[in-house]
């Protein structure tokens, strides 16, 4: 939610005069001319390499004391996951906690890897190869290590243009630009998602594409500290890591295909949370609802003029001056819970948020959480003090242990179904942390005094237990990564904080919304143990999927992030292993239009979350306020529900093997190049292909269409692809252009309804659209939508072969239901045919024989 609005609309109004101050501290040598290592004791074994590595000369001390003594290892863990690190032979360098990104681990021989890796002595380097082919996938060759006590460089060369895609969270092109350009990693609350600026998540992964030999793979730096990776190709192409702190974990994905590759990483990233079937309808929120009365009318002007609206949310507006775990007076609690149970009566859901910060006030959250002992604490033992929106706050620090009881119990008090407010799912925000205060944050007056000057050093850890090096700067490290909001400390949480058991801000900043997004993940499977929590947060780091789902964060009504917003939605669906992300619907900073909020309503339905949602101030958007929005709406949000199953059922798949629910079309097409770039279109699940209206005021669009047969999806025409674009003309601002990939079968309802509960009634169809060999696949998977442990499922696989449709599968969930009828696209009109089969065990027709309807 509400980001720092009040941020962002500073920054419109300095614009001309702020220009933030970072740039890398000019070091007085250059990490070219160190010494590098040498290695030792080199031992190949069948399933892992070892070295031992010395500094090969004087100490650089570029930004930091330079180790001397440090360790290589190379282990195959799977065929197609290689892992390497290098750390400190202490092994006192922060290591990101186990308990936080738990490891994959496995031991494999190096033979049936399909990666080798090579090693050079002196000056030592490694090299992974792709043994198929030969290919050099990553190299040190050529860049000595800097392996310092704040500072790490690992740079490996590339072949010259690479398409490389991923290392978020940002906004910028998909594939990304490969000369000049620094992706920093810094957690931080980015108001309007700028271009070029680290944004409110961290994920250090990458994907490549191969043009030459059309291969893909995927290289994890697994490390939480502050980072600018950079691609260049000043001297060569390469791409660099300069992290200020941590060890180099590093995990190669071999693919050898796009898709092989997100499966692969989602062993490292544990599987994506399946989210409820409801989850999937059509959201409405915003900032600035004043009282549950406007709460309430919205629910219902979304009923007067039909449009189905399955879950109502309300932002901070609730809280009692903004204290999390209150209600304000224009929200009071019988009020709130008319209003929710009878969203429930009608088979609708509410959702609120919850911040991390607690107003540091007398009130029972602040007072039970100072007990507990659940608060960050500063050098005296005092909570440490930010800014949020209630005012002075405290952090919720994760690593505490007794802050998971806390936080299920306030949790447990607040949201209790017979007497509080009876939530279906939740929101968290504001969890980089943000904070509004620039350090030193003069909530902490006494305290940070003196640390401004002396830069705190943290001294708590022992060594060998890979909690951080002790006597680091924790506030000004040399190396200044190019965090947007300048210095490490500047609106979040101060850097130099030790959270309980040892770890430090400054090695774990990146943790933060994480570490929240399970504790909360957590609390709201403690109060229904036996439904599927929904969480959607703003903050993510490696793993962050596992337990929740993600906005976009706080975007702008404006054309350019309507689009800005595929791009950055693939990132976490296809890349990253978050499937449940989705941008705000019409824009959440600034006034929407109407043409724009209805091409985004449209677009919106192509989302896994669906959500509309505003900024307070801003003209209303809720798609009722205008005729052709509703229009918009209901169109969509009819296609969207009849689809709902295909899609559940990608997003199943996602959940169990990685494969991603949406994909750019490269990860489709890896041997055309074409592709590569493309970042205005997606594929929807696995048959469809998504090419909405990216200019602003036009109605016709052209797109690109790989080689191949394609149907339009709404005409049911063939579209022969011909690795061309094509022109689509006066398309509606109802409409979107979507195509079906030839080879598939694609299940649908029969028709839509008002809510998810009410389509989960409606009987199916398929839609077939064969490939130019007259063959089609496709499968639907149907559960109860919502429970943790399902007492049956279905996975049925149709086929189409010749004129025989099949079926078959498994048949655990029992339905009455049917699938009516089946259509076959093809050069000619489509035709549709009687099915009427139930889905209580496999089947095989003949099509001819099927009465034409
Ligand atoms: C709901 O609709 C009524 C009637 O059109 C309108 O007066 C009111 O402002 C609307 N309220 C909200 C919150 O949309
Ligand atoms: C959905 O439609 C049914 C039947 O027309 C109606 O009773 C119900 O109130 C509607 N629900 C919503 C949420 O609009
Ligand atoms: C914090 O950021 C402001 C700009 O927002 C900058 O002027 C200041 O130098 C920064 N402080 C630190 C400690 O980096
Ligand atoms: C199939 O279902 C339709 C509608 O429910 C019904 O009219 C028709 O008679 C059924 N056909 C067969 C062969 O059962
Ligand atoms: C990614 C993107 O489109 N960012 C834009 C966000 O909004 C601001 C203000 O309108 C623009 O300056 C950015 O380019």
């Amino acid at each position: 939610m509400p980001a720092a609005t009040t941020a962002f609309l500073q920054g419109l109004l300095l614009l001309g005069s702020y220009f933030p101050k970072w740039g890398n501290a000019v070091p007085l040598r250059r990490a070219d001319d160190c010494p590098g290592y040498k290695a030792s004791n080199v031992v190949r074994g069948e399933n892992s390499i070892t070295a031992d590595l010395t500094l090969a000369g004087a100490a650089c001390n570029l930004y930091s004391p330079d180790l001397t003594d440090l360790k290589f290892l190379a282990e195959w863990q799977t065929d197609s996951r290689l892992h390497v690190m290098i750390f400190d032979k202490d092994e006192q360098v922060y290591q990101i906690p186990d308990f936080v990104v738990p490891r994959p681990g496995g031991s494999v021989s190096s033979d049936s890897s399909l990666l080798d890796v090579s090693v050079g002595e002196e000056p030592f380097w490694f090299t992974v190869t792709r043994k198929s082919n030969d290919e050099v996938l990553f190299s040190t060759k050529g860049s000595n290590i800097v392996f310092e006590t704040q500072y790490l460089r690992l740079r490996t060369s590339l072949p010259d243009n690479p398409s490389i895609y991923g290392l978020g969270e940002h906004t910028d092109s998909l594939r990304l630009p490969t000369s000049n350009y620094v992706r920093t990693m810094w957690g931080r609350d980015a108001g309007a998602v700028p271009l070029k600026t680290n944004l409110y998540g961290t994920h250090p992964v990458y994907f490549e594409q191969r043009a030459d030999s059309g291969l893909s793979h995927g290289v994890l730096m697994l490390n939480s500290n502050g980072m600018d990776v950079k691609i260049n190709n000043d001297n060569g192409q390469y791409l660099e890591y300069n992290t200020i702190g941590g060890v180099a974990d590093l995990y190669f994905m071999a693919g050898p295909l796009p898709f092989d590759v997100a499966r692969e990483y989602s062993e490292i990233t544990k599987k994506a949370a399946m989210m409820p079937y409801w989850g999937l309808g059509f959201h409405q929120c915003r900032f600035g609802y004043e009282s549950i009365g406007e709460v309430a009318a919205v629910v219902a002007n979304y009923s007067a003029a039909g449009i189905p609206l399955e879950t109502m949310w309300t932002d901070i507006d609730y809280m009692d001056k903004y204290k999390v775990f209150t209600l304000g007076e224009r929200f009071p609690l019988n009020e709130v819970r008319n209003l929710v149970n009878n969203l429930h009566s009608s088979n609708q859901h509410y959702i609120v948020m919850v911040d991390p910060a607690v107003a540091a006030q007398d009130y029972p959250s602040y007072n039970r959480g100072v007990e507990a002992g659940a608060f960050v604490k500063n050098s005296a033992g005092d909570p440490w003090k930010g800014q949020v929106w209630p005012g002075t706050t405290a952090f919720p620090d994760w690593f505490a242990p007794n802050t998971q009881g806390y936080w299920d119990n306030e949790f447990a008090t607040f949201f209790d179904k017979d007497t509080g407010v009876d939530i279906d799912a939740l929101w968290i925000d504001m969890n980089e942390p943000s904070s509004f205060c620039d350090f030193p944050c003069d909530q902490n007056k006494a305290s940070s005094a003196a640390s401004s000057n002396i830069p705190e050093i943290t001294n708590r850890q022992s060594g060998g237990d890979k909690k951080g090096i002790p006597d680091r700067d924790l506030l000004f490290p040399k190396y200044e990564i190019k965090n947007e909001a300048g210095g490490l400390s500047n609106k979040t949480a101060q850097t130099d904080l030790v959270h309980s058991g040892g770890w430090t801000e400054y090695d774990t900043h990146n943790l933060y919304g994480t570490m929240m997004s399970e504790a909360s993940h957590n609390s709201m499977l403690k109060r229904r143990p036996d439904k599927r929590p929904m969480v959607i947060t703003r903050s993510t780091f490696v793993g962050a999927g596992s337990y929740v789902g993600h906005w976009l964060g706080d975007n702008v009504s404006a054309w350019d992030q309507y689009l800005t917003s595929i791009r950055h939605l693939l990132q976490f669906v296809s890349f990253f292993q978050v499937p449940m992300a989705g941008a705000d619907v019409c824009g959440f900073l600034n006034d929407v239009t109407e043409d724009l909020c209805a091409r985004w309503t449209v677009l919106g339905a192509f989302y896994p979350f669906y959500r509309n949602h505003n900024v307070a101030g801003a003209r209303s958007q809720e798609a009722y306020r205008w005729d052709s929005v509703t229009a918009a709406a209901k169109k969509a949000i009819d296609l969207r529900y009849r689809l709902l199953d295909y899609m559940y059922t990608a997003m199943h798949r996602q959940t169990v093997d990685g494969t991603p629910m949406l994909a750019p079309l490269w990860m489709h097409y890896p041997k055309d190049a074409n592709t590569y770039a493309i970042e205005t279109q997606f594929f929807y699940g696995p048959s469809l292909m998504v090419n909405p209206v990216t200019q602003e005021g036009s109605s016709s669009v052209s797109f690109y269409v790989p080689g191949g047969v394609w149907y339009d999806l709404f005409t049911r025409r063939a579209v022969q692809g011909a690795g061309a674009t094509i022109t689509y003309s006066n398309v509606p601002t109802t409409d979107i252009p979507v195509l079906v990939h030839g080879g598939s079968i694609v299940p649908l309802r029969t028709e839509s309804a008002n809510t998810t509960r009410a389509l989960r009634d409606k009987p199916f169809e398929l839609l077939v659209a064969p490939e130019s060999d007259g063959t089609a696949s496709g499968s639907l998977y149907l559960d109860d939508g919502e429970s943790l442990e399902q007492s049956g499922t279905s996975e049925i696989k149709f086929t189409l072969s010749g004129s025989t449709l099949t079926a078959e599968g498994t048949f655990g969930f029992p339905t009455v239901l049917q699938i009516k009828s089946v259509t076959i696209l093809g050069s000619g009109d489509a035709q549709s045919f009687e099915l009427n089969k139930s889905f209580d065990g496999s089947w095989s027709v003949d099509v001819g024989s099927l009465k034409k309807l």
